[in-house]
């Protein structure tokens, strides 16, 4: 399996982020690109850079205002103080229901509010390099699987799936699976299916296709009850107007059983077929191992294998974009077991 790679992941590299009142070390890190990238070299995956420029594709999925200004944002920071450069800029005043969200105000924290679901996306000065190689992968990735490959991963950080059309939030900038998955229609697949097994909901995938009945989203997660992100993922979503019908949750309770996962996995995959999805892109969130720091799943090492396996069975081209997963130790092991249980299957 090809995997695309571009070290201008490293550039996003926040110092902190908040939790409960305090500031702690910052759980999506660049370490955990490079332990992923140097289990594929060890069990001798082929690896490849990014290719294409994803800007026109960015332009389809996310706001033109927001991609200004995440763009921008870096420069207006430390136009405001110099003494910013050492500092990280958080969002402390959001649009909430009666307040208006259409009038973008000039003010740098309000529209950093204004373009944020929480305060969980730290932003750097590398951010947006960062963010851009992830989503020029995701491109690079749709235009090798138009050209014949069956299978490619992204090997790429910050995550996307939290990311809306215009919000970030949740460690996620842009929405690698939805530039993936309108790359692959804009390219000529028919129907692309979007399978989300990330421990958390993408309410982001889902809310940027939940309208579309030409990209399926489908996903695995925590239920939003009690998990992250709270305010999406519960099962009466099930899309709007043409996309009616074409959103699948599957939430599970927290700590629930390895057993009972892959029982979800199998529905979702069901659905998958009953779609006669062309293409399939798989958010692949991690976190769902027993080992994570931040998520309460049960899965291990082998069950990732049978992942591969299971996703292989649906016969479909496949995609996988790198979401979350923060046992950076167990990280690699876990990610590579997911791609070579599925070339398994396909050998
Ligand atoms: C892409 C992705 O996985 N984003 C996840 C963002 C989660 N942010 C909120 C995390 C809150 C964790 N609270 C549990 C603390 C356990 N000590
Ligand atoms: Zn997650």
């Amino acid at each position: 399996m090809i995997a695309l790679y571009s070290e201008a992941h490293a550039a996003h590299a926040p110092a902190f982020e908040n939790f409960r009142g305090e500031r702690v070390p910052c759980f999506e890190t660049p370490q955990r690109a490079q332990i992923i990238r140097a289990q594929l070299q060890a069990r001798g995956h082929a690896m490849g850079a990014p290719h294409v420029d994803s800007r026109s594709v960015l332009a389809q999925v996310h706001t033109a205002r927001y991609l200004r200004f995440l763009e921008g944002a870096w420069a207006q920071w430390l136009a405001i103080d110099a003494a910013n450069a050492g500092r990280q800029p958080f969002p402390s005043v959001w649009p909430v229901r009666t307040l208006r969200s259409d009038v973008e105000p000039a003010n740098f924290t309000a529209r950093l509010g204004l373009y944020s679901m929480d305060n969980g996306a730290p932003l750097v000065e590398g951010t947006w390099q960062a963010a851009k190689a992830g989503a020029d992968a995701a491109a690079s990735a749709a235009a090798l699987l138009l050209a014949g490959e069956r299978s490619v991963f992204c090997c790429s950080r910050p995550p996307g799936h939290h990311a809306g059309a215009d919000f970030m939030g949740g460690f996620c900038f842009l929405n690698n699976a939805a530039v993936a998955a309108q790359a692959l229609r804009q390219g000529g697949a028919q129907r692309v299916a979007v399978l989300d097994v990330d421990y958390h909901h993408g309410n982001g995938t889902q809310s940027i296709f939940y309208d579309r009945a030409d990209v399926l989203f489908a996903s695995l997660h925590g239920d939003p009850r009690t998990e992250y992100p709270f305010y999406l993922g519960h099962t009466d979503e099930t899309g709007e107007g043409a996309g009616h019908g074409f959103n699948l949750n599957l939430p599970l309770p927290a700590g629930c059983p390895v057993h009972d996962w892959f029982a979800a996995l199998d529905v979702a995959l069901s659905r998958i077929v009953a779609f006669r999805a062309d293409a399939l892109v798989v958010s692949l969130g991690l976190d769902t191992f027993a080992g994570d720091p931040i998520s309460t799943f049960q899965l291990e090492a082998a069950d990732f294998l049978r992942l591969g396996q299971r996703l292989a069975a649906a016969r479909l081209p496949v995609i996988f974009v790198l979401e979350g997963g923060y046992a950076a130790a167990e990280l690699g092991v876990n990610a590579v077991n997911v791609l070579d249980g599925f070339e398994q299957v396909c050998a």
